[in-house]
């Protein structure tokens, strides 16, 4: 049973004990009951403190119970809170670490809680695309008022105890000993008469809860335009606040209910646990060994160099940066601390932390200074005779154990690892520009990477708040080489009849932060030809549209040349659709013979996010990536895709892969239809009415 029961002077305890973080799992659930009636029935105890082992008070609902029958079997955690409610005997929530969602709900359905300080409370159900089911959006407006009780719940942010110490949610926010403050606690009130008070019969006071709940929902509304839950939480805390608390909770039962089964809860519900499952590798046990990384190292003081060692100062590494000439160092320092600046003035920095973290820098022109370093990482430029050399060059300073990881985005990591005698020791870390924001790490697996060192580095990467991703090797890893059959069908859509801003603004309809042409004009088009020339010499068979090329001849590179696929005005980054290029492409069509017609957006949205679905299904096929999760997660946190639609193979699965192979044979037998090769394991799926994750 996952739940512990051991009585102390008059005093039962029940101690939640469902390791990682005690979620109200059925078999812990059921043993609260058994606790709260053995408690009742025993003439010696006179009160109960509910607690959890380790390092919760409680995480919520067990999560990887979702949609399971054991999510709903009796006792539900309503029945658990109701079970405590009407205990006859006093029950004391002693609360520490973290009391979420259902464990912050089970917590209110006690008569007292007590709470040590640094505890992180919160209804974070929103962030899954639900609200709180057992009862918060009733019992939390009645403990701490209306506009922070909907404040929590809308935002499902954290709020440390100590900062409710005087809200009314608890009693006593105690220093040192919980535990035994709880036993006292709990003897003062099983000495008292009951009936012991109950947060359900508290009223909901505010001056004007209709205005503010108004007000509200106004506010919510614009900016939760794709998720259908924020807008619930605040029908449901206004259900109680008219109709009271019971047809609150009813009306709360019915929204959990119908939010449950959404797309959009689904979507993020994926992205929980895909965030989660991309730091375990298959076959690196969970217990590997890692490396203590004290000091690392940076090679290269460029956007990408300096954006990296900001990652590792910001959690208190400090960082040796190597340049080859002074004032490249210096350039890359000074635009280090233009960056922390930019952070201080919007308030999210304080001074002397930009001083302190500047601090951690040592810049230097000399190899020699990285012999210390546990872990280097090469930011330099991307042409594998520089790799060889700063490889080689490595071998011969960095001490045994060294981790040494290339920040490249398309070179072969067992090529690089050849440069050296410590194969083992070197892994690909392909940040993603600006390394200091992007989230995504994207990992990259040599044929001979040491499976401590991949252990190490998926550690690393959470202490940087990375979302890491292990790819094996091959061109693009998994982001790029999904990207590369994207942009192929939007070059192929402007040959055939559409024109960029259509492209655009059909994807970012879908979700996208950005179009493929904004994209490009934003990173550079010239990026995008120097990868296709490399492309044409080593895959003369595959088929490209060369209208990029004929932009580029135009020198139109982007908003850095003041123009690309659109016209930008100086000082204004706005796109604003070019006649020229139009005209350009046009007359590309006519050269090439193709017929121009109208492509509708639900075309373009196929082309595009099933061109990503279909070589994201190669790459799985392949073992280069684990897992189609992981692959999302290299979306949803690299490439803008919308997290409410959880990432390209969970949007397929949304779809149906019946209806993605039968989208993709179309696609196959038009124009340019050779770009299309179907990925075997999409039909197979199909075949089978399975999806990528299930
Ligand atoms: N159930 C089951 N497992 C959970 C869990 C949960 N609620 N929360 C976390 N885990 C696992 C997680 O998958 C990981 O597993 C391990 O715990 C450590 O997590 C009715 C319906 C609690 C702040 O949304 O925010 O209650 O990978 O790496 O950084 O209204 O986890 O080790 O095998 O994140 O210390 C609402 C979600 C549920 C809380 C701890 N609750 N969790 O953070 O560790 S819905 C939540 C978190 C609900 C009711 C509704 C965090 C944490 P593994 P971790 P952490």
């Amino acid at each position: 049973m996952a739940v512990d029961y051991t009585t102390h002077d008059g005093v039962a305890v029940i101690t939640l004990n469902n390791p990682p973080v005690n979620g109200l799992g059925l078999s812990t659930r059921a043993g609260i009951v058994e606790g709260i009636e053995r408690a009742q029935n025993d003439p010696a105890i006179k009160a109960i403190v509910l607690t959890g082992a380790g390092k919760a008070f409680s995480g919520g609902a067990d999560i990887t119970e979702f949609n399971t029958p054991k999510a709903t079997q009796e006792p539900t955690l309503a029945t658990v809170i109701k079970t405590v409610e009407s205990s006859a005997k006093p029950v004391v929530a002693a609360i520490h670490s973290v009391a979420m969602g259902g464990g912050l709900e089970l917590a209110l359905g006690a008569h007292y809680r007590i709470a040590a300080p640094g505890a992180q409370i919160a209804l974070p159900e929103v962030k899954l695309g639900i609200l709180p089911g057992a009862g918060g959006t009733q019992r939390l407006p009645r403990a701490i008022g209306l506009e922070a009780a909907l404040n929590m719940i809308v935002s499902g942010a954290p709020v440390p105890s100590e900062k409710l110490a005087d809200s009314g949610l608890f009693d006593a926010v105690v220093d040192g000993d919980l535990a035994a403050a709880a036993l006292a606690f709990a003897r003062k009130v099983g000495a008292q008469q009951g009936p012991h008070p109950k947060v359900r019969d508290r009223k909901i006071e505010h001056p004007n809860a209709a205005g503010f709940i108004q007000f509200a929902r106004n506010s919510v509304a614009a900016i939760a335009k794709n998720f259908p839950a924020p807008l619930k939480c605040i029908d449901a805390v206004e259900a109680g606040v008219q109709n009271g608390f019971d047809k609150g909770l009813a009306f709360e039962r019915e929204c959990f209910i119908a939010l449950v089964q959404t797309p959009e809860s689904r979507a993020l519900r994926h992205a929980f646990f895909g965030e989660r499952a991309a730091s375990k590798i298959p076959d690196v046990p969970g217990d590997t060994p890692v490396r203590d990384i004290k000091q690392v190292a940076v090679i290269g003081a460029g956007t990408m160099g300096g954006g990296i060692a900001m990652n590792f100062i910001n959690a208190g590494i400090p960082v040796t940066l190597l340049e080859t000439k002074q004032e490249a160092l210096e350039r890359g320092l000074a635009t280090i601390r233009k960056n922390y600046e930019a952070t201080v003035r919007k308030g999210k920095l304080k001074p002397e932390a930009l001083e302190e973290r500047m601090a951690l820098i040592t810049p230097t022109l000399s190899y020699d200074d990285l012999k210390n370093a546990d872990l280097i990482v090469e930011a330099v430029f991307e042409e594998l005779g520089v790799k060889d050399q700063v490889f080689r060059r490595l071998d011969e300073v960095a001490k045994p154990g060294a981790i040494l990881a290339s920040n490249t985005s398309t070179l072969d990591v067992d090529k690089i690892a050849a440069f050296t005698k410590r194969p083992q020791d070197v892994v690909g870390m392909h940040f993603f520009s600006p390394a200091n924001v992007m989230k995504l790490l994207e990992v990259v697996r040599g044929k001979e990477t040491a499976k401590d060192v991949l252990a190490t580095v998926m550690k690393l990467a959470k202490k940087i708040k990375k979302t890491a991703v292990v790819s094996g090797v091959c061109d693009g890893f998994i982001g790029n080489r999904m990207i590369e059959q994207y942009i192929r069908q939007a070059l192929f859509m402007l040959e055939e009849g559409a024109l960029p801003a259509q492209v655009d603004k059909a994807i970012e309809k879908f979700g996208f932060a950005m179009g493929p042409f904004r994209m490009s004009d934003l990173a550079g088009n010239d990026i995008g030809w120097a990868i296709r020339k490399r492309r044409y010499q080593e895959h003369p068979d595959m088929h490209y549209s060369k209208i990029a090329d004929r932009l580029c001849e135009m020198g139109r590179f982007g908003q850095k040349t003041g123009g690309g696929w659109y016209d930008y005005k100086a000082g204004d980054r706005t796109a604003y659709p070019s006649p020229v290029v139009d005209d350009m492409i046009g007359a590309f069509s006519k050269e090439t013979n193709a017929q121009r017609r109208k492509i509708g957006d639900e075309e373009i949205v196929e082309r595009l996010v099933f061109a990503l679905v279909n070589e994201g299904a190669k790459i799985l096929e392949e073992g280069i990536a684990s897992k189609a999760s992981d692959i999302d997660m290299v979306y949803l946190t690299g490439y803008g895709f919308p997290l409410y639609r959880g990432g390209p193979m969970l949007y397929a699965d949304t779809v149906g892969l019946y209806n993605v192979e039968r989208a993709i044979r179309r696609y196959a037998s038009r124009p340019n239809g050779d770009a299309w090769r179907l990925a075997r394991s999409i039909a197979e799926l199909a075949a089978q009415g399975r999806g990528f994750n299930g």
